[in-house]
């Protein structure tokens, strides 16, 4: 409880402070991480739906993962992490704390537990914006909450916690979701730009992988790790796989920002990091507790 104890001293002394959030924050609300058994879909690797390619080769199939999505996400309520965070980013304005959240997800759940929009950015964008593919086109929806969005996108896929209790089949493997077959939908039955109004689709409003990240957001990110030295950084649920969200932490560290870790799977080391072994959603509250109280 010492390292507990040594973080809370530095927590109290932090005048700026940045949040790095992934996936592993989302696990305790039932949504799937992006890796690991929980990373599929229908036995689709969700990285690979997560692409333009994907969904120019199969826009019916990329619909229907982020219909999925959608349905789960908001069938999901905020976590204790979720809360703690957004209490967080309540408090700091008003103690002198500058503070940002860098989210990596894109389910609302953090904007839903009452975190100050002011300061969160959504790098990877959100699954409620709808955006026009037409080129010329800058038709976007915001906040869009219909399920279905669709008729033919109207099908529940059920996220059953089940599927993360895998069964072992005979020889002991972690027998992967059974292959249901997805169904085919054409281009007349997807999300349509009512601008445009010629049949050019509508997309998610979400940043695949091979896309650049909206250029206002990483400018207000990097205005605020080069304005001046980041006391710490949360590094909340994240693999830290994905660029260029990966790359805070470094910076941040570079220029003698301490570093806070909240993850299920954390290798040791003998650096000045702070360690906290398990899930967001215990730690996050007693970790944040000096700050957001103890409620
Ligand atoms: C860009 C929106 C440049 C979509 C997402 C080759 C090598 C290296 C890099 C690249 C490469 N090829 C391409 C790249 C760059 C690429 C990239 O990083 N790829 C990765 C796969 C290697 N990045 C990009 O393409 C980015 N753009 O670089 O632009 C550019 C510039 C100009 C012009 C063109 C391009 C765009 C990346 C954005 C991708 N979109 N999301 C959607 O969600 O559907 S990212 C997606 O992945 C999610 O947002 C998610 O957040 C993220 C996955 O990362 P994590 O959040 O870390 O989740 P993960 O499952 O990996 O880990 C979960 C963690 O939680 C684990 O550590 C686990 O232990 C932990 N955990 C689990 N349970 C708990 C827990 N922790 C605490 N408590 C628990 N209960």
């Amino acid at each position: 409880m010492n390292h507990l104890a040594e973080f809370h001293e530095h927590l109290k002394r932090s005048r700026r402070i940045v949040a790095l959030v992934g996936a592993g924050l989302l696990a305790l609300s039932g949504l799937p991480t992006f890796r690991g058994t929980q990373g599929l879909w229908k036995n689709f690797n969700m990285i690979d739906l997560a692409t333009p390619d994907a969904f120019y080769i199969d826009p019916g199939l990329v619909w229907q993962f982020y219909s999925w999505r959608r349905i789960n996400a908001l069938k999901a309520q905020p976590n204790r992490g979720h809360k703690a965070l957004a209490a967080l980013s309540r408090l700091c304005a008003g103690q002198g704390i500058q503070f940002i959240t860098i989210n990596q997800n894109v389910d609302g759940l953090l904007v839903r537990a009452g975190h100050d929009t002011s300061t969160l950015h959504q790098i990877h964008g959100l699954l409620f914006d709808l955006r026009c593919t037409g080129f010329a086109c800058n038709y976007v929806d915001r906040d869009n909450f219909e399920v279905p969005l669709t008729k033919a996108l109207d099908e529940e896929f059920e996220y059953s916690s089940g599927h993360r209790k895998r069964a072992l089949d005979e020889e002991g493997h972690i027998e992967l979701p059974q292959f249901t077959p997805v169904k085919q939908l054409d281009e007349a039955e997807l999300p349509q730009c009512p601008v445009c109004a010629d049949g050019t689709l509508l997309r998610p409003g979400v940043v695949w992988f091979g896309e650049s990240l909206p250029l206002q957001t990483i400018d207000a990110i990097d205005n605020f790790i080069e304005a001046a030295p980041v006391d710490l950084v949360l590094v909340i649920g994240t693999s830290g796989t994905v660029y260029p969200a990966n790359s805070y932490v470094e910076r941040i560290k570079q220029k003698g920002g301490r570093v806070a870790v909240f993850n299920t799977e954390i290798e040791d080391g003998a650096d000045n990091v702070w360690r906290f072994r398990g899930d967001a959603e215990h730690w996050l509250p007693l970790a944040l507790a000096p700050l957001i109280g103890d409620g």
